[in-house]
């Protein structure tokens, strides 16, 4: 089955993304327009860079690789340099997941953005099924259906108490047999530093690779983005114990900015997939990485 293309980035979601990349008052581009012919002001860039949150890391290594590359002016320089960070779309293969298991510490946002993923899902004309498997609290239960039903989209529910991996084994076997996909789960939040979650977590992963081999599943990390570094060290515990695929950012619309993208990227080599800009249902995005450098840099100055 195709699922590639709801994940694809529309005209539209490109202005969102570039929006919310946007540093208030855009201070880079103020900075980037501040080039006197070949000769860039780097410090002032770099300053820039930073209170956009893009973090001394991931600043150093732009500012150093910009400096490097002899051609074109200061912007198109960072710009070029910020892309390879990004790095490469992903192979088309890597957009087939038709199973995604949200995790994350509490309160990043799993719940809202499995809706919301169904609900772009469903907008492509796609058959989602939503699993909540946050069998700790039954108001997260309640949460995911009133969500699904604000919506129009399928919901299994775990039962209160009961073990997150039945839940999600009943939900893949009524998904084989109706053609649901894509199948998105939501799970407990759950502290990195707990032994016993995380390998709640790593027994979820194994059971869906027994009931759905033929599905491709990712796990896909929830980062709050106006957590900064906390959320770096949280995603490398949450890889260590579950394999993560790659990243979905929330909260880019309140607070963070823009740069913290470029933090994550540079520090845990995983690619962000989907970005939140709000809370609405349809506030998710495709990570878009041009729309989002252009967004962060501002608009090419006019020579
Ligand atoms: N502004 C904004 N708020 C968001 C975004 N994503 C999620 N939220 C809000 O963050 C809050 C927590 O969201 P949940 O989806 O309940 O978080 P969770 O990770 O499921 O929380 P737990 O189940 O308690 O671990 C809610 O008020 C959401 O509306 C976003 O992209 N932007
Ligand atoms: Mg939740």
């Amino acid at each position: 089955m195709k699922l590639a293309f709801w994940r694809k980035s529309s005209s539209d979601d490109q202005k969102r993304v570039a929006a919310v990349a946007a540093p208030a008052s855009n201070p880079l581009a103020a900075a980037l327009r501040r080039i006197t012919g070949a000769t860039p002001d780097w410090s002032a860039i770099e300053a820039s860079l930073l209170a956009s949150d893009v973090g001394l890391e991931a600043a150093t290594a732009l500012i150093q690789a910009a400096r490097g590359s002899g051609d074109g002016d200061g912007r198109s320089r960072v710009r070029a340099a910020a892309l390879a960070l990004l790095g490469e779309e992903k192979a088309a293969s890597d957009d087939e997941a038709d199973v995604l298991l949200l995790v994350g510490v509490n309160g990043v946002g799993k719940t809202t953005t499995a809706a919301k993923l169904a609900v772009r899902a469903k907008g492509s004309g796609l058959k989602p099924l939503l699993v909540a498997a946050d069998t700790f609290r039954a108001a997260a239960i309640e949460q995911l259906r009133v969500l699904g039903n604000r919506d129009g989209i399928d919901v299994v529910e775990g039962r209160p108490g009961g073990d997150p991996a039945a839940a999600i084994h009943d939900a893949l076997m009524l998904a084989n047999a109706r053609g649901y996909a894509p199948v998105i789960i939501d799970t407990a939040g759950r502290m990195q530093t707990r032994a016993g979650l995380m390998d709640e977590l790593a027994k979820i992963r194994r059971v869906v690779a027994k009931v759905a081999p033929e599905r491709l599943t990712h796990v896909l990390l929830v980062l709050d983005g106006t957590a900064g570094q906390n959320g770096i060290a949280q995603a490398r515990s949450f890889d260590s114990s579950a394999g993560i695929d790659g990243i979905i950012l929330t909260k880019l619309d309140s607070g963070a900015r823009g740069g913290v993208a470029l933090a994550v990227r540079r520090e845990l080599g995983l690619a962000i997939k989907w970005i939140g800009v709000g809370e609405r249902p349809t506030d998710l995005v495709p990570f878009d990485a041009e729309a989002f450098v252009d967004g962060l840099l501002g608009a090419p100055a006019i020579t």
